[in-house]
């Protein structure tokens, strides 16, 4: 596994020679000419060897129809690069030469950000020096070590230390905002406002910057809200429809209001880089917790837009003969599609809290299901050979089922189901699933070495990119970065930099600067 420090080396050293304003757009120029807007790529176009040959001895006119052609190859009247010849993977990675200004902490953002770090984007993460990200020390499981909580929400970035509420700090971070492409931040509402990075300052020291925000809810009554996980779950919609209709509200584990919004923010950023190729201007990128929720939570709202033609048939408290209320209730372990499935136990399940199969009644397959729990006669008796016969008899038609499951581990129903293409699914616990071979075959599941706590499990990236390949690299220890940052992407100086140790913006403000 490369190490976090091998893999920046080849970076740096590109980074030096353009340490001021053009450290990005140099890298992007060769790299991702189609990112760049239209003026810039025919500047682009000269550095590539091949356009560069024809357009020196190309006439006017022939540039121009080259130019039309090219309008007509995509769209945007930009030219792509001529397809690359390197083999799959060889041609870097995605977001090479994107370069962004980190300022997320606990979840969300932090999702995000090392998404775009996985897909090969710089990430600086700035971090108040001294104390960081509050969840280096949250849910320790090692005295003194980064927490797997940020460890694993960190991984692919470097980090720098500064104070925003110290002078010479601002002058840096409004040094990386004229560096940056992104600028991804999760703070309370209002914080950037206060720290004096507005985005119409922000815009203004950088046109092209992307300014890219996770809050809890959108403008309205609770704009001004802080928001974690479990309150989006409940102002998304997921938790009034999780859980057993007899029970509360839940929430679930999977951390839909964090991660989730985390990821729709990332393909917010990754559009607006891709809509800056045309305008060459950044834009604002705003993600409400609770709208990511709710994406993920539509087929619960267009439940609620049925109730009002009827009972939603495919509910098990249908079949129960309970009726509806005004809103979509929790329906258990219900499928909430239009194949009717349950949990049901298998052999060991009074021992074990993980011996469950999910098991899907899918229409097309309703005869082997028959065969194989012993019940052939139910594919021709009109009670239950069609599945509105079957809807209001699933309760029972799921019992029979489980008496066959029960007989059997959850690993022989998947095997023996899937022979049949009957859709079931084992219900893994996390220690299977940390020892999956599969998962770590494929970088899903990785394991990563730490200075400090060793090695460690973390979820590679899930979304698998076959020309950008992902090295998972660890998480950066507090201002690990910070000299190398200052100097090689800031360009400031040595002497400058002594300058800057001393004026407590990147040193622990109780630490009185030695020139006092
Ligand atoms: N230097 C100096 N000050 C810094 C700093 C730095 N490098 N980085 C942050 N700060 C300051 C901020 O300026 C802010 O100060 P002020 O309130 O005085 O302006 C302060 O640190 C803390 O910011 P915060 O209010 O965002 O932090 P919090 O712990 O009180 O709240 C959270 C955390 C998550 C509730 C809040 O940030 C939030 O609602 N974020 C948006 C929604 C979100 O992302 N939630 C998901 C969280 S994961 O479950």
């Amino acid at each position: 596994m490369a190490t976090k420090k091998k893999a920046k080396t080849t970076k740096s050293a590109a980074k030096k020679s353009a340490a001021k304003k053009p450290a990005v757009k140099k890298v992007i120029a060769k790299k991702t000419v189609a990112k760049k807007p239209v003026a810039k790529k025919a500047a682009a176009k000269k550095t590539a060897p091949k356009a560069k040959a024809r357009s020196v001895k190309a006439p006017a006119k022939k540039a121009a129809a080259k130019k039309s052609a090219a309008k007509k190859a995509n769209g945007n009247g930009s030219a792509y690069p001529a397809p690359s010849t390197a083999a799959w993977g060889g041609a870097g990675k995605a977001l090479d030469g994107v370069k962004i200004l980190d300022f997320t902490h606990v979840q969300s953002g932090p999702t995000c950000t090392q998404l775009l770090a996985y897909m090969g984007a710089d990430c600086i993460k700035v971090e108040r020096p001294g104390v960081g990200d509050i969840t280096r020390t949250q849910l320790r499981d090692i005295k003194g070590q980064d927490s797997l909580y940020f460890t694993m929400l960190n991984g692919n970035k470097r980090s720098i230390t500064i104070d925003s509420k110290n002078k010479k700090g601002m002058e840096i971070l409004e040094r990386l905002v004229k560096t940056c492409d992104v600028l991804v931040e999760n703070f309370a509402p209002g914080a950037l406002d206060r720290m004096g990075l507005t985005f119409e300052r922000v815009h203004e020291l950088n046109p092209r910057m992307i300014y890219a925000s996770v809050k809890g809810f959108g403008p309205g009554p609770y704009e001004d809200c802080k928001v974690y996980e479990n309150i989006a779950q409940c102002a998304g919609g997921s938790a009034s429809t999780t859980g057993f209709r007899e029970g509360p509200p839940l929430v679930t584990g999977a951390q839909i209001g964090d991660s989730g919004t985390g990821l729709h923010l990332a393909l917010g950023i990754v559009t607006a880089l891709y809509q800056r190729n045309r305008t060459g201007r950044g834009q604002r990128v705003l993600c409400a917790m609770q709208d990511g929720v709710l994406n993920l939570c539509r087929v619960k709202l267009r439940d609620q837009q049925r109730l009002k033609h009827g009972p939603l048939t495919e509910y098990s408290q249908y079949g129960e003969g309970i009726p509806f209320g005004e809103s979509v209730p929790r329906a258990g372990n219900d499928s909430g599609g239009g194949q009717p499935a349950w949990l049901l136990k298998c052999k060991g399940w009074e021992t074990d809290p993980d011996a469950y199969i999910y098991f899907i009644t899918q229409a097309p397959v309703w005869a082997q299901i028959c065969d194989l729990i012993g019940k052939p006669e139910w594919k021709t008796d009109p009670d239950f050979a069609t599945p509105p016969a079957r809807l209001p008899r699933l309760k029972y038609i799921f019992g029979v089922i489980e008496e066959w499951t029960m007989t059997k581990d959850k690993f022989e129903v998947m095997d023996i189901c899937n022979q049949q293409d009957i859709p079931v699914g084992p219900i893994l616990s996390m220690k299977e699933i940390a020892a999956e071979e599969s998962l770590r075959a494929t970088g899903t599941v990785v394991e990563v070495d730490h200075p400090g706590r060793g090695a460690y499990l973390t979820v590679g990236n899930p979304i698998k990119l076959f020309d950008s390949p992902c090295e998972v690299q660890r998480s950066p220890l507090l201002g690990e970065h910070t000299e190398e940052i200052l100097t090689q992407v800031l360009g400031y100086t040595d002497a400058e930099v002594a300058e800057i140790k001393t004026s407590g913006a990147i040193t622990p403000p109780e630490k009185p600067a030695r020139a006092a």
